[in-house]
C-alpha cells in the first residue's frame, strides 16, 4: 500500500494503490522508440511529458496501450483488472504505460508526468486503480454559476487529479430548471457547453448534464416528450451522460412512482437506445435521512421501481453531512443499490460570507465497497474550491491511504508551489462556516487554539505567559505577511481575484491582533511602549475598517459580508481587547467602551427549522437570514428578535413565499417582552409580499412573528427585515 518517497518533494496525487519508487533516477531519454498505436491525444501528451521525439532506432522503448493491445501484451498480467486502472513501469531501458482501458492509460500518463523532475525520472513500478467508480464534482449550488473560463480550468484540474465526473447542475441556470428546462439553450450558451464537452473529453472527464424539472413538471406525455427532446438537444451538443434532479421541490413533482416511471422511460427509450450514453443519475426529493419518511414509502418505491442501472444520489444523514458506514448501511438496503454520494462540501451557499479552505475530513475510510460514486458540491468560488476538491480526488481514489492533513498540505502546494506557506496561514484561519441552520461546522485555527487559550487565561490571571504571547505575536505577523504576499501572488491569479476581499479582511485582522497584543503589554508594564489610549484608538479604527469591508463587499442578500478567523481567532482577540480595556479603565478611572464587536440582534424561535437562523445587523437594519427550505411552522409557533437596545421599528418587510397568509400570521412588538402591541399584516391578492402597518411610534426591544392558526403551516422564509431608529 501507499509508498515510498525517498526523493524529496515527490508526491503522487491521488495517492496510488501500490507504488514502488526506487532511489535511482534515469535521465529523460534523448529520443525514444514508440511501441503502441494510440491516438494523437495520448501521443501528444506523452511527447509533452518526455520532451524528446520518437525515433525507430532509439534504444529506449516506450510501450503504451490498453489491455488487449499488442504493444503491451508482455505486461498483460500486470495490468489491474479494475476499470481505469493502469500499470506504470520505469526502468533505465523503458517506460511502460499499460491501462486497463483508455482512461487507465491516460491516468498512467498523469502519474508519469508527476514522476518527472528536472529532466530526470524515478525508476518506479506503480499498479494503480480507483476505489470509487465515479469521482468528481456536482456544480449544484445556489448563487452565481461558475463562469465558462472557470469551468474550463476546473476540467483540466479534474483530469490531473484523476476525477472522472463533472455534473453540470447549477441551480441558477434557467435552462436547467423550471420553467425553461423545456427550452433549448440559446446559441451562445449552447456553443459554450459544446466547448466544455470537448475539454471534458480531452481530460477524460464525463460531462454530465443535469435537468431539474420537478418544480413544475406535469406527469403527462407532453412534458415527458419535452424532457426527452431536451436530452436529444444536449446529446446533439455532445453530452453522453445525463442526470435528473428532483431536489428542493414540493407538490406534484415529488411523487416517487411518477419519478420512477419517468426515469425508467428515459432509461429505456433514450439511454439504452443510444448505446454510448453512461448510466442515468437521479437525485431524489428525499435525498438525506433527516428529510426522509420511510413509512411514506418514497425511497422504497424508488429502490423497488427504478431500473437497476440507474444511479441514485444521497447526501447522507442530513443535507450537509459527512458520510460513514452507518450512513451507507441505512440507505443502501432502501435503494437496493449502492448510493451515489452527493457530498455537500465545500459548498457555501448557506454561509456565503465564509470561505471553506480547510482540510477535507470526516468521511469513512472503510466504505469504498458501499458507494458507486462520490461527487462534491463546491463553492461559488471555483478556484478556492480546488483546495477541497484536490483532497476529494485523493480520498475517492484510495480511501484507506487517505490522510486529511497531508492531503490538505499537498493541495496547498499544488495551488501555490512557492507561496504555499502564506496560503497555509490563510487557509488555516478560514475553514469554519460560522453558525448556520444546518449545524455543520469545521475545525479552524486548530494549531493555534492552545496558544490562544493560554494567552487569554494567563492574561486574565494577570500573569501573561511569555512564550504563548510571543508565539501569538509571531502568528499575527505571519498573518499580515501572508496577506501581503497572497494579495500580490501571481501563481494562482484567479484564486487571488476570488478571495481578495477576504485577504484584505485577513490583513486587518492581523493588524488588529497585533494592536490588541500591544494593548495587553501596555497594561502590564508601565512607562514603556506606546500609550494605551493611542493603541486603543488604532484597534477601534481597524475594527471599523473590518466592519466597512463586511458591509460593502460580497453583498448578497443571504449572508452578506466578509468573515475571516471567525471561530476562534477574532473572538479571542476581541476578548483580549475587552480585558485589556477593562484593566486600563480600572487603573485610570476611565470609561472606554470595552466591546469590540457585538451583534445587536438575537433570535429565539420554537420553529425547529428557524431556531438557529442568524440575524444580521447592517447599518440600522435587522435582517434574519432567509432560508431555501420549506418551513414547517407549528401551530402557535413564533420567531422573536431580541434587540440589545431600544429603538423604533419601521419599514418591516416579510416574504414567506406564500400567498394568502396575512390572516394566518401576526406581527407584534414589545418593550418589555410581556405586553405586546399587534401590528397590521396585509397582502395583495396574488402577491407573496406581506405589508406591515401600525407599528408603534415608541421604542421597543422585541419583534415577534407567529403562526396564529391551530394548524402547522408550510411556508418559505424568503425575507424578514426591519429598520430600527434609535
Ligand atoms: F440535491 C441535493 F442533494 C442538494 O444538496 N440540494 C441542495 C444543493 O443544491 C445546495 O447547494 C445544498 C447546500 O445548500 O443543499 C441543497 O439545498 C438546499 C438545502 C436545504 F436544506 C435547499 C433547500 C434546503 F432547505
Amino acid at each position: 500500500m501507499g509508498a515510498y518517497l525517498h526523493a524529496q518533494e515527490l508526491h503522487l496525487q491521488p495517492t496510488p494503490q501500490k507504488a514502488q519508487i526506487e532511489n535511482s533516477k534515469i535521465a529523460l531519454p534523448e529520443s525514444y522508440r514508440m511501441n503502441g498505436a494510440v491516438d494523437s491525444l495520448i501521443t501528444n501528451k506523452l511527447q509533452s511529458i518526455i520532451g524528446s521525439s520518437t525515433s525507430p532506432k532509439s534504444k529506449f522503448n516506450v510501450f503504451i496501450g490498453k489491455y488487449g493491445d499488442k504493444a503491451v501484451n508482455k505486461f498483460k498480467k500486470m495490468i489491474p483488472t479494475q476499470a481505469e486502472g493502469y500499470y506504470l513501469n520505469i526502468t533505465p531501458k523503458q517506460i511502460v504505460v499499460a491501462g486497463r482501458d483508455n482512461r487507465g492509460m491516460y491516468y498512467g500518463l498523469q502519474t508519469l508526468a508527476q514522476l518527472v523532475q528536472e529532466d530526470s525520472l524515478n525508476v518506479a513500478t506503480i499498479t494503480d486503480f480507483p476505489d470509487i467508480a465515479f469521482r468528481g464534482v456536482v456544480e449544484g449550488f445556489y448563487g452565481t454559476p461558475w463562469s465558462h473560463a472557470a469551468r474550463l480550468r476546473q476540467l483540466e484540474f479534474y483530469g490531473k487529479n484523476k476525477l472522472n465526473t463533472y455534473i453540470y447542475g447549477p441551480k441558477d441556470d434557467p435552462y436547467h430548471t423550471s420553467p425553461n428546462w423545456r427550452k433549448p439553450y440559446p446559441e451562445k450558451e449552447a456553443a459554450q457547453i459544446g466547448e466544455l464537452i470537448a475539454t471534458a473529453r480531452q481530460n477524460e472527464v464525463d460531462f454530465v448534464w443535469a435537468i431539474h424539472p420537478g418544480r413544475d413538471i406535469q406527469w403527462n406525455e407532453a412534458d415527458r416528450d419535452a424532457l426527452i427532446q431536451k436530452f436529444e438537444n444536449m446529446y446533439a451538443l455532445g453530452v453522453r451522460s445525463f442526470a435528473v434532479f428532483f431536489d428542493d421541490i414540493s407538490g406534484e413533482g415529488t411523487k416517487a412512482d411518477r419519478q420512477a416511471e419517468l426515469l425508467n422511460y428515459i432509461d429505456d427509450h433514450f439511454v439504452k437506445v443510444k448505446k454510448d450514453v453512461t448510466p442515468l443519475i437521479m437525485c431524489p426529493t428525499e435525498y438525506n435521512k433527516s428529510w426522509s419518511n420511510v413509512k411514506g414509502g418514497y425511497l422504497t418505491t424508488l429502490g423497488n421501481r427504478l431500473n437497476p442501472g440507474i444511479e441514485i444520489m444521497w447526501t447522507g444523514d442530513r443535507v450537509i453531512a459527512c458520510i460513514d458506514k452507518p450512513t451507507m448501511e441505512w440507505i443502501n438496503p432502501l435503494l437496493k443499490r449502492k448510493a451515489y454520494i452527493w457530498w455537500n462540501f465545500p459548498v457555501s451557499d448557506y454561509v456565503r460570507d465564509h470561505l471553506l479552505l480547510g482540510a477535507v475530513y470526516g468521511n469513512g475510510l472503510d466504505i469504498k465497497e458501499d458507494m458507486s460514486g462520490f461527487v462534491a458540491n463546491p463553492m461559488e468560488r471555483a478556484e478556492a474550491s480546488k483546495i477541497a476538491l484536490y483532497s476529494v480526488a485523493d480520498y475517492a481514489w484510495n480511501l484507506q491511504a487517505y490522510d486529511s492533513i497531508t492531503s490538505w498540505k499537498h493541495s496547498l502546494r499544488d495551488l501555490m508551489p512557492t507561496d504555499y506557506k502564506a496560503l497555509q496561514t490563510f487557509a488555516a484561519h478560514n475553514s469554519d462556516l460560522g453558525p448556520n441552520g444546518h449545524g455543520f461546522r469545521r475545525e479552524e485555527s486548530a494549531e493555534l487554539t492552545p496558544v490562544l487559550k493560554q494567552v487569554l487565561e494567563s492574561y486574565r490571571k494577570g500573569e501573561p505567559d511569555k512564550k504563548a504571547f510571543m508565539r501569538l505575536t509571531f502568528e499575527l505577523s505571519q498573518i499580515v505577511t501572508a496577506s501581503d504576499i497572497l494579495l500580490t501572488n501571481e501563481e494562482a491569479p484567479y484564486f487571488v481575484e476570488e478571495v481578495t476581499p477576504w485577504l484584505n479582511q485577513f490583513k486587518l485582522l492581523g493588524e488588529y491582533g497585533q494592536t490588541v497584543m500591544t494593548m495587553c503589554y501596555a497594561t502590564q508594564k508601565s512607562g514603556r511602549g506606546p500609550r494605551f489610549d493611542v493603541l486603543y484608538r488604532r484597534a477601534r479604527a481597524l475594527l471599523k475598517q473590518m466592519y466597512r469591508i463586511d458591509a460593502t463587499e460580497n453583498q448578497n442578500p443571504y449572508q452578506p459580508g466578509i468573515k475571516t478567523g471567525s471561530l476562534i481567532l477574532l473572538p479571542t482577540l476581541n476578548e483580549l481587547f475587552a480585558l485589556s480595556t477593562e484593566r486600563y479603565n480600572k487603573n485610570n478611572g476611565t470609561q472606554l467602551d470595552t466591546r469590540a464587536t457585538y451583534n445587536p440582534y438575537t433570535l429565539e424561535s420554537n420553529v425547529p427549522q428557524l431556531a438557529k437562523q442568524p440575524v444580521q445587523s447592517r447599518h440600522s437594519e435587522a435582517r434574519v437570514s432567509p432560508s431555501n427550505e420549506v418551513i414547517k411552522w407549528p401551530a402557535g409557533a413564533y420567531v422573536t428578535i431580541h434587540m440589545e437596545s431600544y429603538g423604533q421599528v419601521h419599514n418591516m418587510r416579510i416574504n414567506l413565499g406564500t400567498q394568502d397568509v396575512a390572516d394566518k400570521f401576526r406581527v407584534e412588538t414589545s418593550a418589555d417582552g410581556v405586553n405586546w402591541i399587534v401590528a397590521t399584516l396585509a397582502q395583495a391578492a396574488g402577491s407573496v409580499d406581506l405589508s406591515v402597518s401600525g407599528l408603534p411610534a415608541t421604542d421597543v426591544r422585541f419583534v415577534r412573528l407567529s403562526n396564529i392558526t391551530s394548524d402547522e403551516l408550510q411556508v418559505y422564509f424568503k425575507q424578514f427585515t426591519f429598520g430600527v431608529r434609535k
